[in-house]
């Protein structure tokens, strides 16, 4: 089978809901030797993001999208120990990462914490819903490269501000970038709170973080 077959399939499995094929199509990846990093990049996101669409234009409701969510988590899971996912020992520097107070969103968060670390960072992953003083707590103590957070929601977006706030009254604000995501973020917003990088998706992070670590 392709690599273009098995994005395809692993998008399908997303998109019908289907938690047993797309642990097949994970596993078939894995016995083929398939690029898994497309596979969850190419297949299993874009099948949520599709969903996501679906969702917006009422086509799709609130159970289909967690149905959806579970078929790509079993997929992702499987996926995960494989991915030589900090085979450099996260030498790049650490990344704290998390979805922002109020934000229980967090499958684009947890993508983006898997590729950081396939491509050698130490990510520190503190979960969803995480309190701006825990941010700021786990900044303090692991002093990483960078911070990254998820917002999903216009109401949650202004967590990312206040975490700016709480990171400079902490003193280390000037030590640390801050990374912003998520659909309702933007360039725009960065810009307005004082954030260091946007991100557009995984791979944009990635980018965007691998050039400020080797300059
Ligand atoms: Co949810 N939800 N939801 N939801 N949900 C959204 C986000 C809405 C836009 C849907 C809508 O109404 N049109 C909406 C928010 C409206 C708004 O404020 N503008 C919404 C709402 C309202 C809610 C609830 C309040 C619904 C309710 O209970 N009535 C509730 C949230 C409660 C709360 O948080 N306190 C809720 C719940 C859910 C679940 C549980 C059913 C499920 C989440 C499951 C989970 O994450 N474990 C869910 C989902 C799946 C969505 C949609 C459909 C998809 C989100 C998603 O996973 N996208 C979403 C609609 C949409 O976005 N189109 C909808 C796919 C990922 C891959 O994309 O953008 O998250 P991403 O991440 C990208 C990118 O942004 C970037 O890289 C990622 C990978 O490429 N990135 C970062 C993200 N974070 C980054 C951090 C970085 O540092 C760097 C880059």
């Amino acid at each position: 089978m392709t690599q273009e077959e098995l994005n395809e399939r692993a998008k399908q499995a997303v998109l019908t809901y289907k938690v047993d094929e797309a642990k097949k199509v994970a596993q078939d990846a894995l016995d083929q030797g398939a690029d898994l990093v497309q596979v969850i990049d190419k297949g299993f996101t874009v099948g949520i993001q599709e969903v996501g669409d679906l969702f917006e234009q009422k086509k799709v409701f609130l159970p289909h999208i967690m149905a959806a969510a579970g078929a790509m988590s079993a997929g992702v899971d499987l996926l995960k120990p494989h991915l030589g996912a900090g085979s450099v020992g996260g030498k790049k520097g650490k990344f704290v990462i998390c979805t922002i107070e109020g934000d229980i969103h967090s499958i684009g968060k947890d993508i983006v914490a898997i590729m950081l670390e396939v491509a050698g960072y130490q990510v520190i992953n503190l979960g969803r819903d995480v309190l701006c003083d825990d941010i700021v707590k786990s900044c303090v103590e692991n002093q990483p490269l960078a911070v990254g957070t998820s917002a999903l929601m216009t109401s949650t977006m202004v967590n990312q501000k206040a975490l700016e706030e709480k990171l400079k009254a902490a003193g280390i604000r000037d030590k640390i970038l801050t990374n912003v995501g998520g659909a309702p973020v933007s360039q725009d917003w960065a810009d307005q709170i004082g954030a260091d990088i946007y991100s557009e998706n995984a791979n944009d992070c990635v980018a965007k973080i691998n050039k400020v670590a080797s300059d």
